[in-house]
């Protein structure tokens, strides 16, 4: 950007104008990633994140997201509004600039906005590119202003509406069905978002409603005064672990015009959750503050362990013992972000290493020092870490020597699919050899691949998470995703754009769908986060009468079949999908046009996670009252 521009006041004549909106339309990808339903949800993160914005600057501190019956989704924030004046060098009101000009609104700009969140950054214009409609309410000095636009062009000129006492700005857009491939929203994937943007920015308030469904509508508000401290608080919950020591631990600090903050507790599981944040932007690929924040931590606990003793002789822990039981939030704002690695999801600033590690290392151990109790365990729970870590080690040498997992042979029970490019593939995995059988007959083979899978063995199997390696169920399916796994994961290799679980909705079923999620969660978690796991969701009834038949899904669809019906209608309650004939099978779960799929979210999985650790044995109180709350979740998958 020209110095000229740098050093305006920041107003009007800020704006960049780089491009047309056309580019938008014709290259989409190039803006917001994929046109995929992960796209899509980027539209409304993009004009959250300006509402974000606002906030930040301190003049907002409220914002509404509703999901329409119509198909659109309206952002309300209560910040300034936007100067309501023309923009001096496109000669243009400032408004309609904001939403046609590429990059307007500061984002990319120093000045303005010390600390702009999103990624992207790419904005309001982008998001009115690739929507059918957008429309803009504008409240400023005691005004109501407006304006309209149809794919990115204005079809409604800028004008005043008229007096209000409200500040603040309304956008409403209906994405474009011909652009994206789908344009409905998952109301779970906004609620994750949303709820991590509230925990990030303590303080601000964001209310969520999903309007689609009038009889029923959803409302949850998102509203933490303590930040990424309650962030933790919630994973652990969500988790269903036992914490080891009060209080979250909370340290930040700031250097010049960036600020660090990291919040942590330690829990009784054997796994770790740690998020990594720039900008708000969860960082998937971590990044020098996720790498400062382990250095430090590493150190910081050495130093003390071997300070009192607690570490004998030789004894040291290494980054990965330091982690097990940690949930962890590092949250690093600054002002200019840059990213590196495939997915542009690793922070590459160095000096944020240092920020990081300096005061974690300076303030942690102050903490430490100061709550000696809570140290002792922490420290205590990392040695154990090290001593199982060389068990494991062990037993991974034992699969690694079989070969397994190096083979580049498909699994014999697979059922394979023509097609190969994995956007338009789909692989079920199936409990059971006779659902398989049935699926397997029933499938449309050209897309669709099926992976039998042995319930029972993983029913049994209620030992430490490294004997899955070897589990005759867990290596198939492996072998399938061809993508590998842990630190040898690679999801350019994935050869199934959706990997559907179809299992079904009793005990046996949740154990499966619990156990594969919790699979996903810890050992190929970008499938989880890029949106590829699904779980079929199998019909309870058939009702028909004569020819006609209709699929229930719960007793309420079923009771309205019956009326709309009429009388003498038979009805059968499914038992399990190994029960359906083939073309049962396909028209009720396996045919895109009318089955019902879940998409798995983090959130599922960390609720899936939890129960699996009770399952297994990892957290023996109160095992009843949690697998009888939870187990219902996983069954049912709160569809
Ligand atoms: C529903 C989405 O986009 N909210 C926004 C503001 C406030 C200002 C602003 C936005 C001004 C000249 C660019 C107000 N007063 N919600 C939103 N709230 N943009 S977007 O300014 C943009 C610049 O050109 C604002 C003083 N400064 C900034």
């Amino acid at each position: 950007m020209s110095e000229e521009i740098k050093d305006m006041q920041y107003g009007d004549s800020q704006i960049q104008v780089l491009e047309g909106l056309e580019a938008v339309r014709k290259r989409p990808g190039m803006y917001i990633g994929t046109t995929s339903v992960k796209g899509l949800h980027h539209l409304i993160y993009e004009i959250v994140d300006n509402s974000i914005d606002e906030a930040l600057a301190g003049f907002c501190d409220f914002i509404d997201v509703s999901l329409n019956d119509d198909g659109s989704v309206t952002v309300v924030d209560d910040g300034r509004g936007v100067p309501s004046g023309m923009h001096p060098k496109a000669n243009r009101p400032t408004l309609e600039v904001i939403f046609t000009i590429l990059h307007a609104g500061g984002k990319f700009g120093g000045g303005g906005y010390q600390i702009a969140g999103g990624l992207h950054g790419v904005g309001a214009s982008v998001v009115n590119a690739l929507s059918n409609k957008l429309i803009v309410r504008n409240k400023r000095d005691g005004k109501e202003y407006g304006i309209s636009f149809e794919k990115g062009k204005v079809s409604e000129e800028f004008h005043e509406i008229g007096p209000t006492d409200g500040h603040g700005l309304t956008v409403q857009f209906w994405p474009d069905d011909t652009i994206f491939e789908t344009v409905e929203f998952d109301r779970n994937l906004v609620i994750t978002r949303l709820r991590e943007q509230a925990f990030l920015n303590a303080g601000i308030c964001i209310r969520f409603r999903d309007l689609r469904n009038g009889d029923e509508p959803f409302e949850e508000t998102f509203c933490y005064e303590g930040g990424i401290r309650s962030f933790v608080e919630y994973l652990n919950e969500q988790k269903g672990v036992s914490v080891l020591h009060e209080d979250v631990i909370y340290v930040s600090g700031s250097k010049d015009t960036s600020i660090a903050e990291v919040a942590m507790q330690y829990n009784d599981s054997y796994n770790n959750l740690i998020l990594s944040f720039a900008n708000n932007m969860h960082t998937i690929d971590g990044g020098t503050h996720e790498t400062g924040f382990r250095v430090a931590l590493t150190k910081v606990l050495n130093d003390y362990g071997k300070k009192y003793n607690i570490l004998k002789n030789e004894e040291k822990l290494t980054g990965e013992d330091v982690l097990e039981g940690l949930t962890a939030i590092v949250s690093v704002k600054l002002e200019d972000a840059q990213f590196e690695s495939q997915t542009k999801a690793k922070l590459g600033n160095s000096e944020i290493r240092t920020l990081v590690s300096g005061i974690v290392q300076e303030k942690l151990e102050t903490y430490l020092e100061e709550n000696p109790a809570s140290a002792k365990i922490i420290i205590e729970k990392s040695i154990a870490a090290a001593r199982a870590r060389e068990a494991a080690k062990k037993a991974r040498e034992l699969t690694r020597r079989k070969g397994l997992l190096e083979s580049s042979s498909l699994p014999h029970k697979l059922a394979d699919c023509n097609e190969r490019r994995p956007e338009f593939t789909e692989l079920y995995l199936v409990e059971g050899d006779s659902a398989g059988g049935t699926a397997k007959d029933g499938r449309e083979s050209h897309f669709q691949a099926i992976l039998p899978l042995r319930g029972k063995i993983l029913n049994v199997e209620k030992s430490h998470l490294d004997r899955i390696y070897s589990s005759d169920s867990i290596v198939p399916l492996i072998q399938a995703l061809g993508c590998g796994i842990g630190t040898e994961f690679d999801i350019s290799k994935l050869r199934y754009g959706k990997i559907i679980i179809m299992a079904d909705a009793d005990v046996d079923g949740s154990h499966i769908r619990t156990l594969l999620l919790t699979f996903f969660f810890r050992h190929m978690r970008p499938l989880i986060d890029e949106g590829h796991i699904f779980a079929a969701v199998p019909p309870l009834y058939k009702v028909s009468r004569g020819k006609a038949v209709r699929y229930a899904y719960s007793d309420e669809e079923k009771d309205l079949a019956v009326a709309e019906l009429g009388g003498n209608v038979s009805i059968e309650r499914y038992k399990g999908l190994g029960e359906m004939d083939k073309e049962q099978l396909w028209e009720t779960t396996m045919d895109p046009e009318r089955r019902i799929l879940k998409r798995i979210t983090v959130d599922d999985a960390l609720k899936a996670d939890a129960l699996f650790s009770v399952l297994m044995g990892d957290k023996v109180e109160p095992r009843r009252a949690f697998i009888q709350e939870n187990a219902k979740y996983v069954t049912n998958l709160d569809i």
